[in-house]
């Protein structure tokens, strides 16, 4: 980036400064900032428009961005962007406040005080880079390869760090997804031979349990789950200890006991498989191990499944009946975060095992396989190390981790072992351990653990707050990113490219640039050599005139086959069929069956805590954005009103909530949108980083109460498995 480049950029950006001090004391900032701004510019600049894709989530929603004087005024949905249906949702909308946070990071800080304590020397870029780049030499001649740790979470860029990793000769690389969904992936790969695409706009029946789309927005489902609601009259029943949005908009809800979703499962697979309410040519052609799962869940009867789960056997046998008649197009919706229980893989595998029943596959209204969308990888060739640890510092302590997300809680539990090996240098990118991953105190001793560690991030997360090295990144609007393929549903299967839409702000620097510039100084430079448009180009290779149709829609679809791609197909599972009765699991010793144990009862006079997603929050990252922030201002605990009258607890009381891991305070929401048994809260509140002045000292951070369990099978996180007490606060 060039000096002329980045002076230009700043003195457009503020000139748009009514913009930053508006935003400084609330209200509508944005807008009335930029009106502001307006009337100051004696020439408007016209307005240019560029097409990009959200970043404010994983859902990567096609929008059509509007700047003026360098300035991004207003984002909008791209109305060809098929996977979100033309939708951006207000987080998508309050993306504009992230770029011009006031709290951005903007360049690059040395730690010159303790760990947490806040003191930071701005450096330059070219002594950040040789300071990482040599500590990272440092690190891996004394502790091997292995002993650096690089996490980054999902974006277009993320692979490099992965890439990085490889060529510095790591295996260690976490991503939020052991915080979030491995276990309900491994439970459909293990069922179905891969992840499906649940085709919601077409289907008749659908049981959502443990997901929430209304508000834990996934496009297109949530977009398609209203539609067919009205125009095919789908019926939607949903099991959730709170009443969310979703369930208010349900058919039927059932606050369910957390914890017992698999009970519920196995039940319906009872009556359905008593009754014989399957297609029998489905079951004995594509199906192994009927047979097995009818002896199996014998035992689970509807009543049995009541007292255990709390739903009443009547309307669990009818459920049963009624999603049996409308399958094909019915689902058990797969969800998406599983990161819940000790045991959630089985739980999923219940889920997956009876949309088995159903034979819902590659069918309309049913579970889609994924498509092909024809973009190629850019290979390179990684060294070799000879002198390395022989694997994970995560591996063997669950039988079925995925290998290149790996867990980041048993990675955390190794480095703080120093078993078997010891860790001690860390980067982390566009992920925020500290405020997503359980316990953080156990964070916290994982990063004082730690000789050197990087974060590269927009915002002072608190990972950042911690670290030794912060380095300004670019916000998705400020930077070109690689083509990614997406699937939506029966939507689509299609390409986007990300190009900036303003000059990057302050001194801020892609992820690309970063490990570029960190390999250059490793003799690493040859696995970096290109550009981010020559790495388009061999990924657009097979996609003719594709880079013309993205310049011009914003997006690129390939027609692909949407059902029937299993025709004359076989699963990819060890029976080559959909494993009702998985053959893997019983040769490795796992349950080849989902069996049921109920979960630890909740102690007398405490509460189980669950985590659960808002329409304006996304986890930790966006309780400082100024928009959002008018809508959510800050976080509560959710608690019943039999259970606060008990604790003498009134609505807008300060409580504290402690667990065997921590303690915080906040206000107390009681209302009657929660069991008795259970309490909730936001995410991403009371950060330790004073750098977020909407989210420090503001309301409870949630993950510094959860404890950290696993899921024994692919050690995904349990963050539904801590159980609290909640005290009125005495004046
Ligand atoms: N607005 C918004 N949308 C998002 C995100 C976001 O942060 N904000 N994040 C995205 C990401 S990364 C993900 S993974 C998805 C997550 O999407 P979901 O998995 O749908 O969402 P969650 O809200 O995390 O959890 C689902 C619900 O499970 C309920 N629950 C808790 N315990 C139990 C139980 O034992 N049984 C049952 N049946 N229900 C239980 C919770 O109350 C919660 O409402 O959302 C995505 N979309
Ligand atoms: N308590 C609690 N824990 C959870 C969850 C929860 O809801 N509550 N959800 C779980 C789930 S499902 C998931 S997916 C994980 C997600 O956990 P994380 O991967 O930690 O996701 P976020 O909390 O969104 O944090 C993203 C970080 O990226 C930064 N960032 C945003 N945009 C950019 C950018 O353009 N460049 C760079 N470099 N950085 C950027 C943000 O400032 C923030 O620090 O958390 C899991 N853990
Ligand atoms: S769902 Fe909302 S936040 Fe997520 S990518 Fe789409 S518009 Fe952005
Ligand atoms: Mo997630």
């Amino acid at each position: 980036m060039s000096d002329s480049k980045q002076k230009y950029s700043r003195r457009d950006f503020f000139k748009a400064s009514g913009l930053i001090a508006a935003g400084a004391v609330g209200g509508p900032t944005v807008l009335g900032g930029l009106r502001k701004a307006e009337a100051a510019a004696p020439e408007v600049a016209p307005m240019e428009s560029h097409f990009s894709a959200c970043d404010m989530c994983f859902n990567k929603c096609g929008l059509i961005a509007r700047s003026e004087n360098g300035v991004v005024t207003k984002l909008d949905p791209n109305p060809k962007f098929l996977k979100s249906r033309g939708m951006l949702c207000a987080r998508g909308n309050a993306g504009i406040n992230q770029v011009y946070d006031p709290d951005r990071l903007k360049y690059p800080l040395l730690r010159v005080g303790e760990r947490g304590e806040g003191k930071w020397k701005r450096i330059s870029w070219d002594e950040a880079l040789d300071l990482a780049a040599s500590k990272m030499e440092e690190v891996r001649k004394k502790y091997l390869p292995c002993g650096h740790l690089f996490s980054a979470g999902t974006d277009l860029q993320s692979q490099f760090v992965g890439r990085f990793a490889e060529v510095y000769g790591s295996f260690n690389v976490t991503s939020h997804e052991s915080l979030c969904l491995v276990s309900n992936n491994r439970a459909f790969l293990d069922t179905f031979g891969e992840v499906p695409h649940p085709d919601v706009l077409n289907s008749k029946y659908i049981i959502m349990a443990g997901a929430n789309r209304f508000e834990a927005l996934v496009t297109p489902d949530s977009m398609d789950l209203m539609t067919t609601m009205r125009e095919n009259g789908c019926k939607l029943v949903t099991l959730d200890p709170r009443y969310t949005k979703t369930a208010a908009l349900s058919d039927e809800w059932y606050p369910i006991k957390p914890g017992t979703d698999m009970v519920f499962m196995l039940a319906l697979a009872h009556v359905i498989v008593g009754e014989k309410l399957y297609d029998a040519q489905w079951i004995e052609e594509k199906t192994y191990g009927i047979e097995q799962l009818a002896e199996h869940v014998k035992q689970y009867t509807p009543e049995f499944a009541a007292e255990e789960c709390g739903i009443p056997a009547k309307a669990i046998a009818r459920i049963a009946r009624e999603i049996a008649a409308a399958a094909p197009a019915a689902m058990i919706y797969p969800g998406r975060r599983s990161s819940d229980y000790e045991d959630s893989t089985q739980i999923r595998r219940a889920f997956a095992i009876v949309n088995g029943l159903l034979g819902n596959w590659d069918r309309p209204g049913g579970l889609l396989a994924a498509r092909a969308v024809g973009l190629k990888g850019v290979q390179y060739d990684a060294p070799w190390y000879d002198d390395n640890h022989y694997d994970r510092v995560d591996a063997d302590k669950v039988p079925m981790m995925f290998e290149h997300e790996g867990s980041f809680l048993l990675t955390r539990d190794a480095v703080l072992a120093d078993d078997p090996y010891e860790v001690r240098g860390w980067l982390v990118y566009k992920t925020n351990p500290m405020g997503t991953a359980p316990n953080r105190k156990k964070t916290i001793e994982m990063m004082n653990k730690m000789d050197f560690v990087t974060v590269v991030d927009i915002a002072m997360s608190d990972t950042a707050w911690y670290a030794d090295l912060v380095l300004p990144s670019q916000s998705y609007l400020e930077r070109a990113d690689p083509c990614s393929g997406l699937q939506g549903s029966s939507a689509c299967a299609c390409v986007i490219k990300r190009d900036p839409v303003i000059d990057p702000l302050y001194e801020s620097r892609a992820c690309f640039d970063v490990m570029k510039g960190l390999a250059e100084r490793m003799d690493l430079g040859e696995f970096f050599d290109f550009t981010i448009p020559e790495y388009r180009e061999k990924q657009l290779a097979g996609l003719p005139k594709a880079e013309e149709v993205l310049d011009r829609d914003g997006v690129y679809y390939n027609p692909s086959k949407v059902y029937g791609i299993y025709e004359g197909k076989v699963y990819k599972t060890l029976s080559k069929k959909v494993e009702l009765y998985n053959q893997r699991y019983e040769q490795m010793g796992i349950d080849p069956l989902p069996v049921y144990t109920p979960p630890t009862k909740v102690p007398a006079n405490q509460f189980r805590l669950v985590i659960g997603r808002n329409a304006l929050v996304t986890q930790s990252s966006t309780a400082n954005n100024e928009l959002l922030h008018e809508f959510v201002p800050t976080n509560t605990l959710w608690l019943n009103p039999q259970a606060a009258q008990k604790l003498n607890i009134a609505d807008g009381d300060v409580v504290q909530v402690s667990s065997s891991v921590g303690t915080q305070e906040l206000k107390a929401e009681v209302t009657d949108k929660i069991r008795t048994d259970t309490v909730y809260m936001l995410t991403g509140f009371n950060t330790l980083s004073t750098r977020q002045h909407l989210a420090h000292n503001n309301g409870a951070s949630i993950a510094d109460i959860l404890e950290g369990d696993i899921d024994a099978i692919t050690g995904n996180a349990a963050l539904h498995t801590t159980f609290v007490t909640v005290t009125r606060k005495v004046a």
